[in-house]
């Protein structure tokens, strides 16, 4: 029976799943992660990623916007790496970036695909394309999930270790069904996106669910209304995407995402109160969240 695989989260297996530091480490030591999006008016996505990336440890983090984006994403980031990309005539990302993400990809442990990306025709085309072909771990959020909705589950993923990180809205369109009818089976949602999209599937949203192909799922006890505020799911996206380049396997990376990204939400509430968090504040509070753990 499938109910009793349904666990809570606790703090001892999220702090359990963290890899130690060792003294005589050095940023190739941590994996490099590349995050890939941003779209005219939402070149913060793939930014506040990347910001989760570092803050989650990673390494190195590479953010690739649409060229005319870049600036932005230099100004925004600045221990984070940029590389622009081609855009389309409508300012995503141009469908003939795909071998250059791929030979990118060769330097490097993790992507996130999504944040920010746009709904157009070319960078939907460049999101099921890298659903399909990607080496090393994925992590799909955002536009990127839009990209996957129509046919779900009939395209497999070629990537090694992926995560979708859906909030209800999204999850809705994957599976077919109306936001309200997700919210209704949090847990029946989870495990169908995971059980027919063969990843494990983050659920979000108050109490996030972290589900497995086989059933088992995960409840995430930590985070609040501080975090009901745009960016915060990109910021998510880059903590899962960032434990991946540092070498977690897809579960192990949303267990331990998931967890901090709320304890940091947590923890930042005793300072502000339940408003007024901006994403990318909240990443700063994740490094407290990992020494918490600790
Ligand atoms: P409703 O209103 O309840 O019917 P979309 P998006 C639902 C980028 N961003 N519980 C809800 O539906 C992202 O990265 C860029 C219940 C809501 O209206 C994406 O690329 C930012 N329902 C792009 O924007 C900062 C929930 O889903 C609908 C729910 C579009 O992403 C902002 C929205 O879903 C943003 O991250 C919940 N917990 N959560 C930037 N600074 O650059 C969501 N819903 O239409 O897929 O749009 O999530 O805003
Ligand atoms: P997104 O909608 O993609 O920006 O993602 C929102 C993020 O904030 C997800 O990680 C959600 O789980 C989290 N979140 C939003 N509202 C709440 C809430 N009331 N309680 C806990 N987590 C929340
Ligand atoms: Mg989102």
């Amino acid at each position: 029976d499938l109910e009793v695989e349904c666990h809570l989260l606790e703090a001892d297996l999220a702090a359990a799943l963290v890899n130690p530091r060792p003294a005589g480490a050095h940023k190739g030591s941590f994996g490099h992660l590349l995050v890939l999006g941003g779209s005219p008016g939402k070149s913060g996505a793939p930014c506040l990623a990347a910001m989760g990336g570092l803050r989650a440890g990673a390494g190195l983090v590479t953010a690739c916007l649409p060229e005319e984006l870049n600036l932005a994403a230099e100004i925004k980031l600045t221990a984070a790496m940029t590389r622009p990309l081609a855009q389309s005539s409508q300012g995503g990302l141009a469908l003939e970036v795909l071998p250059t993400v791929l030979e990118l990809m060769a330097d490097c442990q993790a992507l996130v695909l999504g944040p920010g990306l746009g709904r157009e025709g070319d960078c939907l085309e460049l999101a099921r394309r890298l659903w399909a072909q990607c080496p090393g771990s994925l992590v799909v959020d955002a536009d990127g999930l839009f990209a996957l909705a129509d046919g779900w589950g009939k395209v497999a993923c070629g990537a090694a270790q992926a995560v979708i990180t859906p909030h209800p809205g999204e999850a809705a369109r994957l599976l077919g069904l109306t936001t309200a009818q997700v919210q209704a089976d949090r847990l029946g949602a989870a495990r169908a996106l995971a059980s027919v999209g063969g990843v494990v599937a983050v659920l979000k949203g108050a109490h996030t669910i972290i589900a497995e192909p086989g059933g088992a799922a995960w409840i995430n006890p930590t985070g609040g209304p501080l975090l009901a505020s745009g960016g915060s799911g990109d910021v998510l996206a880059g903590v899962i995407g960032g434990l991946m380049a540092q070498g977690l396997g897809s579960l192990e990376a949303a267990l331990v995402g998931c967890f901090v990204h709320g304890l940091a939400a947590d923890l930042a509430a005793e300072e502000y109160g339940e408003r007024g968090l901006a994403a990318e504040e909240l990443a700063d509070w994740l490094p407290r969240a990992f020494a918490a753990l600790e």
